[in-house]
């Protein structure tokens, strides 16, 4: 047995000690040990048995210390949430970039757990999507049709897998996991099921001219700052996030969508872009995660639903991306360095990952805290 092999085995004993719930994969895991282990002469057969092992290995270790060496050097809480509570903005009315109410959801209805023998949600799927775009799935008109696709898995480059739990399908249709909506269909969004997005915080301390840490007054903490962008489609503040792209790492998406988004408005002479975007480069390679779970957002429906990964970026010394203003980039939307607090009024679910951030941070959030 070669030493990788022994290793090998004897982590698989300790993750079988530790983490019942991989017991499915930690069988096959055994039974291409007992292929190495059985002397066989096929050198093709053992070097794929070890490649398999140790590429099995790679993802156990990941997620038992996720936070160290997951995408790099993103650092999870360890309290992390993963689902926002009952969802309000969800069940609001008018759908986004429509005029169709959905059928109203009180609190108490919310949970698929509550009787509710009547609901028959509005339907609505926006005609940008039905269209048929790249990044949108094909309607599911029967329950032939959901075949096509491989739900709570990695379908392809897809990624239809919950961030939260595992969702059901009723009728081969995916069923929102934080429960009505008042609305089936997908409304605007492409994909049934979960859509995946990652938000990228990218924070500083506020600072005075002289460059010291502004306090605030009645708690004081430390003022951190985010870049806050202003969405075009509803003009709400929020973190310059964005959909993660088929087949896409989730670190890439964060690095591009805030390039896309908050770059762009980053008042920099043309001859100190190479050199700032090597900064942000050298600040998007240690991430902290905040959140990883479902989005409370105004687009979500009963049959599709927004989840993100949120992973703070922060600028200790303010000496990279912190050291620039931000201004109104060329397309419509506005930039800007806003002071964290719960004041803060910002699109879905941002506000919840601001908080987090300002506790893991600790910096202000409001008197008390
Ligand atoms: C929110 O929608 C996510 O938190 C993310 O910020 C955003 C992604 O959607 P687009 O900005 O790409 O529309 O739910």
């Amino acid at each position: 047995m070669t030493c990788t092999t022994t290793v090998c085995l004897l982590y698989n004993c300790i993750q079988n000690a530790v983490c019942g719930r991989w017991m499915l994969l930690s069988t096959v895991h055994s039974v291409l040990y007992i292929v190495l282990q059985a002397n066989i002469h096929f050198p093709l057969i053992q070097s794929v048995a070890i490649l398999l092992v140790n590429r099995m290995c790679f993802d156990y270790i990941s997620r038992l210390f996720s936070g160290l060496i997951y995408f790099g050097h993103i650092r999870h809480l360890s309290e992390m949430a993963t689902t926002t509570g009952v969802h309000t903005k969800a069940r609001s009315s008018p759908y986004p970039g429509s005029t169709v109410n959905r059928t109203t959801v009180p609190d108490d209805k919310v949970d698929w757990s509550a009787e509710w023998k009547d609901y028959s949600p509005v339907e609505y799927t926006a005609p940008s999507v039905k269209a048929g775009p790249v990044w949108a799935d094909v309607d599911i008109t029967s329950e032939n049709d959901s075949k096509k696709f491989k739900f709570n898995l990695i379908d392809g480059k897809v990624n239809r897998k919950s961030h939260c739990s595992k969702y059901t399908t009723p009728g081969g249709i995916p069923r929102n996991p934080n429960g009505r909506t008042g609305m089936n269909g997908r409304g605007l969004l492409g994909k049934w099921g979960p859509n995946h997005a990652a938000d990228p915080i990218v924070t500083r301390w506020k600072r005075d001219k002289k460059g010291k840490q502004i306090l605030d007054p009645t708690s004081g903490k430390p003022v951190l700052q985010f870049v806050s962008i202003m969405r075009k489609d509803s003009g709400v503040w929020a973190i310059p996030g964005g959909m993660v792209d088929a087949g896409e790492r989730v670190s890439v998406t964060l690095k591009r969508e805030f390039g896309e988004e908050a770059l762009n408005s980053i008042d920099i002479p043309d001859k100190e872009r190479k050199s700032t975007e090597k900064e942000i480069a050298a600040l998007f390679k240690h991430g902290y995660e905040v959140y990883r779970g479902y989005v409370d957002d105004p687009r979500n429906t009963d049959n599709a639903w927004m989840e993100t990964i949120a992973v703070n970026f922060h600028d200790e010394k303010g000496k990279s991306v912190g050291k620039f203003n931000l201004t109104a980039g060329d397309d419509a939307q506005d930039a800007h360095w806003a002071d964290i607090s719960s004041d803060l009024s910002l699109y879905a679910s941002h506000e919840e990952f601001i908080h987090i951030t300002a506790v893991h941070r600790k910096a202000h959030w409001d008197a008390k805290s």
